[in-house]
């Protein structure tokens, strides 16, 4: 049945969009169910326009009295690449955090268990990539800290609740981060940003996808943001998808694995030298010891090469798994 929204509703729901504080959206809102045509046909939107008040009000009360400290987002990293788990409170984000690093972090069912950044180790393979369990994204609220915390990171992981309006939830996460003055995507991207603005990678883990609304929240997501995004359905309680979410946290991070090896011995294959796609024998020498590229005559190499050993020069660019010895 057509929802037949009238140019008062639709010129108030502009008003919701632009809003910018929560008092604004939920003045906003207000209008949009005060004058919402109430029939069948737009019984659901009806719905959804009383959850998204609710959540306004909550996010109203509940916000902490107190800033945490900047330095409290200050988060070292470690390992081959810093990854950091977004999302509003109670999508699943410290679930999520534990079942990929088995890292303990604060898990509760209700908002704003998690008060500041949480650092913890993934393995992937042979490889430790960090993850930052975050505090929630607040409507209308940034703490010092966090975008700076989130700007730093290789890859952003969207955590939304496929059972709570998962669109909305996205929606606010787009919103407050472009306050902060980020854009989802890739920088080669034929958009050109402003000053101060930065492109992060960014995909969408719709999660509690073991519960039986999660697959229709899944749909909305996709039906809205599948060609910006790679979206995959998790489930942190049933452990449900970790190692594909685990290979695509790899595969975003622009990054690959080599090994060296002496002449006549095997290569150590659970010691790879991590680099950056695009990168050459002269980077692999880097890794060993600086002066090592002054050195350096040619390299053998096993995998990307023509043949077995094949002879290449200092500017070859390496793949995925190449076997790598240095001759200098
Ligand atoms: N059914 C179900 N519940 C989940 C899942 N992940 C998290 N939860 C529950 O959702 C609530 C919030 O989880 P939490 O990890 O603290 O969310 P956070 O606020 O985003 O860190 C808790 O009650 C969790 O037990 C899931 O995959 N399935
Ligand atoms: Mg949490």
């Amino acid at each position: 049945m057509p929802a037949n929204l009238t140019p008062q509703y639709l010129e108030a729901e502009a008003k919701f969009k632009q809003a910018k504080s929560v008092p604004e959206k939920i003045k906003a809102l207000e209008v949009m169910m005060a004058i919402i045509p109430k029939h069948k046909g737009t019984e659901k939107l009806r719905a959804q326009l009383k959850s998204r008040m609710a959540k306004l009000k909550e996010e109203l009360q509940k916000r902490p009295a107190v800033s945490r400290a900047e330095q409290a987002f200050n988060i070292k990293k470690e390992g081959a690449a810093q990854v950091v788990l977004l999302g509003l409170p109670n999508s699943g984000k410290s679930s999520l955090f534990t079942c990929l690093t088995h890292a303990p972090s604060e898990v509760a069912d209700y908002p704003f268990t998690t008060q500041r950044p949480i650092p913890g180790m993934m393995r992937f393979e042979n490889i430790q990539i960090q993850l930052v369990d975050t505090p929630p994204i607040q409507m209308d609220r940034i703490e010092p800290g966090f975008p700076n915390l989130i700007r730093n990171a290789h890859t952003l992981l969207l955590v939304l609740d496929l059972t709570d309006d998962p669109v909305f939830q996205m929606e606010i996460l787009q919103e407050e981060l472009n306050r902060m003055r980020i854009r989802f995507g890739d920088k080669d991207t034929t958009h050109i940003l402003g000053e101060g603005w930065v492109f992060k990678k960014a995909f969408l883990l719709g999660n509690k996808a073991d519960l039986k609304e999660a697959a229709e929240g899944f749909r909305a997501l996709e039906n809205r943001f599948k060609d910006q995004f790679t979206m995959i359905m998790v489930s942190a309680k049933e452990e449900m998808n970790v190692e594909e979410v685990k290979k695509e946290i790899y595969r975003s991070l622009d990054i690959l694995r080599v090994y060296t090896k002496i002449p006549g011995k095997e290569p150590d294959l659970t010691e790879p030298v991590i680099l950056k796609k695009g990168s050459t024998i002269e980077d692999v020498a880097l890794s060993v010891h600086k002066d090592f590229v002054a050195k350096l005559r040619y390299a053998r190499i096993w995998g990307s090469g023509k043949f077995d050993g094949q002879m290449v020069k200092r500017d070859y660019k390496v793949s995925e798994g190449d076997v790598i010895e240095l001759h200098i």
